[in-house]
């Protein structure tokens, strides 16, 4: 079978939804209104990773389902089945806007995807304000969908992308130093946002606890593998050297696993991070370490690990012989590899 761009595959969709997500986030006051639309403007969406994720789900999971009956009077037509997916889709952006903009904030970041950041244009209150007023949108939207299950996934998500935020603030070595912290708050972060609004997808249109899990674990994974080469192109951004990128993470002082990973080969980088790095020399020292160590290689083994078992949860999807179901699984297995080789 002919193998599609996986964003070309819901191209129109995504436009719809773009579409959508200009509307939903109009506001009576006029200040509120510009900052809200912000990154929802023409040339400035990013990427549209996780709604075009959720929008191949949504197709993927597109099987008959034995154990539910016939459709009767008052159930959820084909049609609003989409339309409630496409909701999640909707959500799912404006809660990942909402936390870039909260990020940038905390950061004190100037750019952001390409542009001059919403706290730098308008200033933190109305950044802050902006992003609590996406976010109450999002919940809108979601107590419309009348689904309390999904709505306790999505209220989680929210919850976890606080922890996570929290989790990278702190100051203990035990916990900046660790692995499993690490892989925790990235969970956290990142994974959370697409496990839970993939699973929601699945609870949306029926599906077994069974089939939802599989959609949750292939969010889970592919976010973990998404933030880990996130973590690897903030130290090479485009090219393949380091220090190329924009070392925004250690110069903050935030550990990610290719240093990690380098530690465990240096244990005298150790001090070096203690120190933190005020001094920018700390950073250049740092960076002599890892480039020593094969703490990149090690972090892209590990997304690819993780890359590879998001692919095999969609090999494990129950059998269809749908030309269009098939077409989703493929696109969300080529995702898997994109993820890993991608360099934005
Ligand atoms: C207001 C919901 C809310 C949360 C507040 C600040 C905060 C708590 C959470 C921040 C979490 C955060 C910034 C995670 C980073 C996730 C990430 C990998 C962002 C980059 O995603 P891309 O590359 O961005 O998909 P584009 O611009 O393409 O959409």
């Amino acid at each position: 079978m002919e193998r599609l761009d996986p964003f070309s595959l819901v191209a129109d969709e995504l436009s719809l939804i773009a579409n959508r997500l200009r509307s939903m986030v109009v506001a009576d006051v006029s200040n509120l209104a510009s900052a809200a639309e912000y990154f929802f403007k023409i040339g400035a969406e990013g990427k549209r990773f996780r709604p075009t994720v959720l929008l191949l789900m949504a197709t993927a999971l597109n099987v008959h389902i034995p154990e539910l009956p016939p459709a009767g009077v008052g159930d959820t037509l084909p049609t609003d089945l989409r339309t409630s997916q496409q909701r999640i889709a909707e959500i799912t952006e404006m809660i990942h806007v909402a936390s870039l903009l909260h990020d940038d904030v905390l950061d004190d970041a100037d750019k952001r995807r390409g542009i001059g950041s919403l706290n730098a244009v308008m200033g933190n209150k109305l950044a802050v304000l902006a992003g609590d007023f996406l976010l109450s949108r999002a919940c809108v939207s979601l107590a419309s969908l009348k689904n309390t299950e999904v709505v306790t996934l999505i209220a989680t998500v929210v919850e976890n992308l606080v922890t996570g935020e929290t989790m990278q603030l702190t100051t203990a070595s035990k916990q900046r130093f660790s692995m499993d912290y690490y892989m925790q708050k990235t969970y956290n972060k990142t994974a959370s946002l697409l496990s839970n609004s993939c699973k929601s997808i699945a609870i949306l249109a029926g599906h077994t606890a069974e089939v939802a899990m599989l959609a949750f674990e292939y969010g889970k994974n592919l976010g973990l593998a998404f933030q880990l080469i996130d973590d690897v192109l903030d130290f090479t951004g485009t090219s393949a050297s380091l220090g190329k990128g924009s070392l925004s993470d250690i110069r903050h002082g935030i550990i990610t696993a290719p240093i990690l990973f380098a530690m465990e080969e240096f244990p005298e980088l150790h001090a070096v991070l203690d120190q933190g790095f005020k001094n920018p020399a700390n950073v250049d020292i740092a960076l002599g370490f890892l480039g020593k160590s094969s703490g990149i290689q090690r972090t892209k083994e590990l997304a690819m690990k993780h890359a590879n078992l998001a692919a095999q949860v969609i090999e494990s999807l129950p059998e269809s012989d749908d030309a269009d179901v098939i077409r989703s699984r493929q696109a969300l297995i080529d995702l898997t590899q994109r993820v890993i080789t991608r360099n934005k």
